[in-house]
């Protein structure tokens, strides 16, 4: 049966390469964007090929893939359906447009939706959007071709959330996959796209024109972070594929020319014998791809760095969040600052070449000091770049279930939409408290790390320098101090909208 595949996207996180760096344009009408690519229905479409489904892959980002051209295509080929893939809550608002245009050019074509949103709320989706005929919960390797194959019976198909005439049924769910290795290596080819590696900034920050790709080798994190989302898509638990079946994948990366490869696993560092597994595998098949991951710092991984280091590992990122104790404890991030400094200088002690620090700012509970404390232990910190966003809240993370308890956040009406925390918790410092502080913590950060790394600051101009032009440069530094503009913002909790409030009532400062 044919099924189209649409990688729906967040327009802030995906840009054409700028036209004077499309040095490489081969004129066979292929097109470069800053973007990851779009690993869920990479993932999806070799599995229903398998099982003798033909699949028409599109992803948004492509100028000539935008809901019009589906439209015009579903018109033409009629596809047995449609499913529509995306992340997060940012995209739902894109998805409902797109399943709302295809429906109306093609309304007899089924529409399913699916991705960790969805998964979410599945529920809430179909009651909101009628052009959306059912939800797949979870991973759709056999959810998908089972619902392909039960189109006239989807009350069959395990995991699927559908309507049936005005009423939302939840069949029964579909347990998580148990091995991994039984699916076909995703389609990196179909799609007439080369992703480049980037900063996804409102600048465009290219890290490399190599051929670049994405891979997960494993899914899930056992933690519980209050602020992701992960631990409930995943039940808390993480699986794996065996190093032999990703050195297949990657084997087959490097004869297709990949050489930069990013791991998109929710926490790759958990398993030593695992990595050092697939490390031994790169090096003695002479894989010449570089590659990153992320990774918390109290991992047993960071043992592995020696080995990891000598497989071409080039890019590390660790959620560092923040430098106080007390916010990291708040977060429930279960780590130490030692343990960060640790992991850190270990990284960069073993040779890899960029280690990043994710930080949050506007915690529950955070005071300014705290947030300079933050920007003053990332000085400390041998890292080579730092992110510093503002915390947010999603649905299905720990941090959303609190602010329902606390009667900040309605489920019913809010469920769509994500909050800065400081724009709706009156624990949080105002917005313009963490502007003023964050600005002030840059400026600092910025200073020191000319100061005291000059080399290596200079030597990440260089890589930057490569592929940008030196405006670009300068407009990326000065980013920090300037109002990214989203195309999406987040907005208020429907509570605050009924009361005419646009500022949470604070009625004490928080002290730390
Ligand atoms: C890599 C990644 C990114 C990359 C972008 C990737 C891309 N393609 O553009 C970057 C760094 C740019 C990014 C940015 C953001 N991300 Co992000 N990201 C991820 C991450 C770590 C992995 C995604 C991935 O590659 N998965 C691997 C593929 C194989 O899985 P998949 O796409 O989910 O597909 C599987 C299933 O979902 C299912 N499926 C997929 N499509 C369909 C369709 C149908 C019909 C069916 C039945 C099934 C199905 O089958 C697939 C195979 O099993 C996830 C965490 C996670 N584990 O999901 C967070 C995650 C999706 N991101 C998240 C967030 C919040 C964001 C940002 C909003 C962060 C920010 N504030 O800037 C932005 C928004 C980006 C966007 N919407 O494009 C949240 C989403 C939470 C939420 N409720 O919204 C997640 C879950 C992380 C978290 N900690 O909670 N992200
Ligand atoms: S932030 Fe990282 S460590 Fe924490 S729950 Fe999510 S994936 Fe796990």
């Amino acid at each position: 049966m044919n099924v189209f595949l649409v990688d729906v996207r967040d327009e802030n996180f995906c840009r054409l390469l700028p036209e004077q760096l499309n040095r490489a344009g081969s004129g066979d009408g292929r097109i470069k964007v800053m973007a990851f690519p779009p690993l869920g229905i990479q993932t999806l479409a070799p599995v229903l090929r398998q099982r003798g489904h033909p699949v028409r892959m599109f992803d948004t980002c492509h100028p000539r893939m935008k809901a019009e051209h589906i439209a015009q295509a579903a018109a033409a080929e009629r596809p047995a359906a449609i499913a529509l893939s995306f992340l997060s809550t940012t995209t739902y608002p894109a998805v409902k447009q797109m399943a709302e245009r295809l429906k109306s050019q093609a309304p007899e074509i089924p529409i399913i939706v699916g991705g960790p949103f969805a998964t979410v709320n599945s529920d809430r989706i179909l009651k909101d959007c009628p052009a959306i005929d059912c939800v797949g919960i979870g991973e759709g390797e056999e959810l998908l071709p089972d619902y392909l194959n039960h189109l006239a019976d989807p009350g069959s198909v395990a995991g699927l959330v559908w309507r049936n005439a005005r009423e939302i049924v939840r069949n029964e769910p579909r347990p998580v996959l148990r091995d991994l290795d039984q699916f076909p290596y995703p389609d990196r080819t179909s799609l007439p796209i080369d992703y480049i590696e980037s900063l996804p900034l409102d600048v465009p920050a290219v890290l490399s024109l190599d051929k670049f790709c994405t891979i997960q080798t494993s899914r899930g994190c056992p933690y519980s972070c209050i602020y992701c989302d992960i631990p409930s898509l995943s039940g808390g638990r993480w699986r794996c594929r065996s190093p032999e079946h990703v050195l297949g994948e990657m084997q087959q990366l490097n004869d297709l020319g990949y050489r930069s490869i990013y791991l998109t696993d929710d926490h790759f560092l958990i398993n030593r014998k695992r990595i050092d597994g697939i490390c031994c595998g790169i090096i003695e098949r002479k894989l010449e791809f570089k590659w990153g991951c992320e990774g918390r710092v109290d991992s047993v991984g960071i043992d592995q760095l020696p080995i990891m280091s000598q497989a071409n590992c080039n890019f590390l990122a660790f959620g560092v969040e923040a430098g106080t104790q007390k916010v990291l404890d708040r977060l429930n991030k279960k780590q130490t600052a030692q343990q960060v400094e640790r992991a850190v200088s270990e990284a960069k002690r073993q040779g890899i070449a960029r280690v990043h620090g994710f930080f949050v700012v506007g915690s529950p509970g955070e005071t300014e000091a705290d947030i300079m404390e933050s920007f003053r232990f990332a000085a400390r910190l041998k890292l080579d770049t730092f992110g510093f966003n503002r915390l947010c809240a999603y649905r299905g993370t720990p941090l959303w279930r609190e602010y329902v308890e606390r009667g900040i956040i309605d489920d019913e009406r809010d469920w769509h939409k994500w909050f800065k925390c400081t724009d709706i918790d009156p624990t949080a410092l105002p917005s313009s408290v963490v502007n003023r502080a964050r600005m002030k913590g840059y400026a600092l950060l910025f200073a020191r790390r000319i100061f005291w790394r000059p080399i290596r600051t200079f030597n990440l101009l260089r890589t930057f320098g490569r592929h940008m032009k030196t405006a670009d440069i300068i407009k990326l530094i000065a980013s920090p101090f300037r109002r990214r503009t989203l195309t999406r913002k987040p907005e208020l909790p429907a509570r605050m909208i009924d009361a005419g409030l646009e500022e949470p009532v604070r009625v004490a400062v928080p002290v730390s």
